[in-house]
């Protein structure tokens, strides 16, 4: 069953933040605010939020490099956020982490993480403790194409399956591994197939289409709380901008595969499924937007007057055996 209005509105104002929260990233980066690496999740924005859509708070979620949806969508404050990116003390990780590492235990988020597929086993520890828990949650795990071309992918669809974990697979299939096309990459394009060899249910959708992404996530997240066992969902998509945001790593896709997916926006997508549906006018939807846009000038704002870390605060939440 598809969303309801509601439902439909609050899957467009959670892309459309996504979206606009990393122009002014883009932007931010541009002007030398935002440090370190930054990769974009620009027109993936309906894999986060579908999936999220079907997650409760206490439910726990594990992202990669291009990870600010996956937080977004699971409820981060986009202050600490933008904070974080900024590499200031009132971010999420004190400034000290950036935007490969946000992580919010209060809302299940356990962190990006800059290492290719080393998400995945985090998430099946997750799926372990929420299986011990007893109390119906699950885990979810996003990771890449090229993650999935990681020993870490085998073992932990392998694990997952033996031990019939509460969890997700969210393979973001967006085609590329920085400048490696996955069709020289990978055996087997169909990512989700390679579930059958774990004895795992492999299903694949339109990652550009939100309502796809949710009623698909919906049905396997209501399947691994109701003890049916993990599940790996291929969501096929794009990523709009270059690898991370960079002056100088060349973007090597063709310009026409580019162009073509631009024309499959999953934001515009869904705001003229509003407007058809009769659901909201053109004025309201502007009103979403600069509603979103204004709490994203907060958001900078609060970056900008917020101090970086001091030098000696580097010696502090450092662990070692
Ligand atoms: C173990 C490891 N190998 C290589 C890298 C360098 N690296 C960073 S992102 C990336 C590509 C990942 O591609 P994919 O998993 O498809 O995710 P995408 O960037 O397309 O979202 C690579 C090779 C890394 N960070 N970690
Ligand atoms: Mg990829």
């Amino acid at each position: 069953m598809g969303p309801d209005t509601n439902e439909l509105i609050n899957l467009y104002r959670t892309m459309l933040t996504i979206r606009r929260f990393e122009e002014r990233v883009s932007a931010e980066y541009a002007k030398g605010n935002a440090l370190g690496y930054v990769h974009l999740y620009i027109g993936e924005e309906a894999v986060a939020t579908g999936v999220c859509n079907n997650l409760r708070i206490d439910d726990r979620i594990v992202s990669h490099h291009r990870g600010h949806g996956h937080s977004i969508a699971k409820g981060a404050d986009i202050k600490r956020m933008m904070a974080e990116v900024f590499g200031k003390k009132t971010g999420y990780c004190k400034g000290k982490g950036g935007s490969m590492h946000i992580a919010d235990f209060g809302i299940g988020m356990l962190g990006a993480n800059g290492i290719v597929g080393a998400g995945l086993p985090i998430a099946v520890g997750a799926a372990l403790a929420a299986q011990l828990e007893k109390k119906d949650k699950i885990a979810a795990v996003f990771f890449g194409d090229g993650a999935s071309q990681e020993g870490e992918f085998h073992e932990s669809l392998s694990l997952a399956s033996v031990w019939h974990l509460p969890m997700l697979f969210v393979c973001e299939n967006n085609l590329y591994a920085a400048g490696t096309p996955a069709r020289f990459a990978l055996p087997l394009q169909d990512i989700y197939k390679k579930a059958e060899g774990y004895n795992m249910l492999g299903v694949v959708v339109d990652g550009n289409d939100v309502v796809a992404v949710n009623e698909a996530a919906g049905e396997l997240v209501t399947r691994a709380r109701e003890g049916g066992g993990p599940a790996l969902l291929e969501c096929k998509t794009y990523r709009w901008h270059e690898h991370f945001e960079s002056t100088t790593f060349p973007d090597m896709r063709p310009k026409e595969e580019l162009e073509s997916w631009k024309k499959k926006c999953p934001v515009a997508r869904t705001a003229k499924q509003l407007l058809e549906e009769g659901i909201l006018t053109e004025q309201e939807l502007t009103d979403i937007d600069s509603e979103i846009l204004k709490k994203i000038d907060e958001a900078v704002k609060f970056a900008e007057e917020s101090p970086f870390p001091d030098p000696e605060d580097a010696l502090e939440d450092v662990y070692s055996d």
